[in-house]
């Protein structure tokens, strides 16, 4: 059986070595122009671009077409998306899932829901890897994976929340709370898959102390933990030495958010994926 891993751009992974992995790029669409979230995108330059553009900017979901051509060439898929809470991905994956038994009713489709994004959902594509190279089943890798999902967990700093806001994926209470510019946040993706908005710290050093407090109030323990910035590698290097401070052993990478996760997170944005277990 030929195993593939589908995810779509919002985990920032773009490309996998060693288990066919394909990505559906969401992208970003501007008065002036669209960028789509795959290999090929200058990220910087659009981080650019975006501090000058004038007008309205948004965002846009792969297709059910899109999601059809990636689980197409596999006879057994586990698809992952961002939260069904924030955007149309996960009903599009859904569909796919749906016309693809349709017309090959043998084959094996897993649509996994992160309930979250960014590097939550890279650690799931990571354990998804060492699954199938493991040999597993198709059932028992849905079953481990299923079961992984309730202990990774996404906390997320913003300086900005100001995409997130105009593009109604906050409630525009939460946004006129955490002020609309210049207001540094913490919060975490919530047990539906939102946004939930925990602190306000003033100055990038406490947001870090405060980003390592709630990650132990919320279970971690010293296991792996995936930092994703936007134009913040100092922060996430400064982040990944304090975990490292209280636990050593932790296995931790640092990765640059693509298009998508870029544009809601905002320049500095810093994203943290990590496990609640050993
Ligand atoms: O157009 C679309 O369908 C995409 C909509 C995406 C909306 C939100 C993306 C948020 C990305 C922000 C910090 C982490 C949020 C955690 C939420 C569960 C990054």
């Amino acid at each position: 059986m030929n195993f593939k891993i589908v995810s779509d751009s919002s985990s920032n992974i773009l490309s996998f070595a060693g288990v066919p992995y394909t990505a559906v790029p969401l992208k970003i669409i501007t008065n002036e122009r669209e960028y789509v979230d795959d290999a090929t995108l200058d990220v910087a330059g659009m981080v650019k671009d975006l501090r000058t553009v004038k007008g309205r900017t948004g965002t846009s979901c792969p297709n059910i077409y899109e999601w059809k051509t990636a689980m197409a060439d596999a006879d057994a898929v586990f698809a992952i998306t961002m939260t069904s809470n924030l955007s149309g991905t996960h009903a599009a994956a859904l569909q796919a899932k749906a016309e693809l038994l349709a017309e090959c009713p043998e084959k094996k489709i897993c649509v996994l829901d992160s309930l979250s994004t960014g590097p939550e959902m890279q650690l799931v594509i990571e354990k998804l890897a060492a699954l199938i190279s493991s040999g597993k089943s198709f059932e028992a890798i849905e079953c481990e994976i299923r079961e992984y999902m309730t202990h990774t967990h996404l906390i997320f700093c913003l300086e900005s929340l100001t995409n997130l806001a105009r593009n109604g994926r906050v409630n525009p209470v939460v946004a006129k709370v955490a002020g609309v510019l210049g207001i540094r946040v913490v919060g975490v993706a919530s047990e539906q898959g939102t946004l939930e908005l925990l602190h306000k710290p003033r100055g990038g050093e406490k947001a870090l102390s405060c980003i390592l407090d709630v990650m132990k109030r919320y279970g971690y323990r010293g296991g792996a933990v995936r930092l994703a910035h936007c134009n913040n590698e100092v922060s996430a290097t400064k982040l990944a030495a304090k975990i490292r401070a209280i636990y050593p052993a932790a296995e931790i990478k640092i990765i640059p958010t693509t298009a998508l996760c870029s544009f809601y997170a905002e320049e500095g944005g810093l994203m943290i994926g990590y496990e609640d277990i050993k």
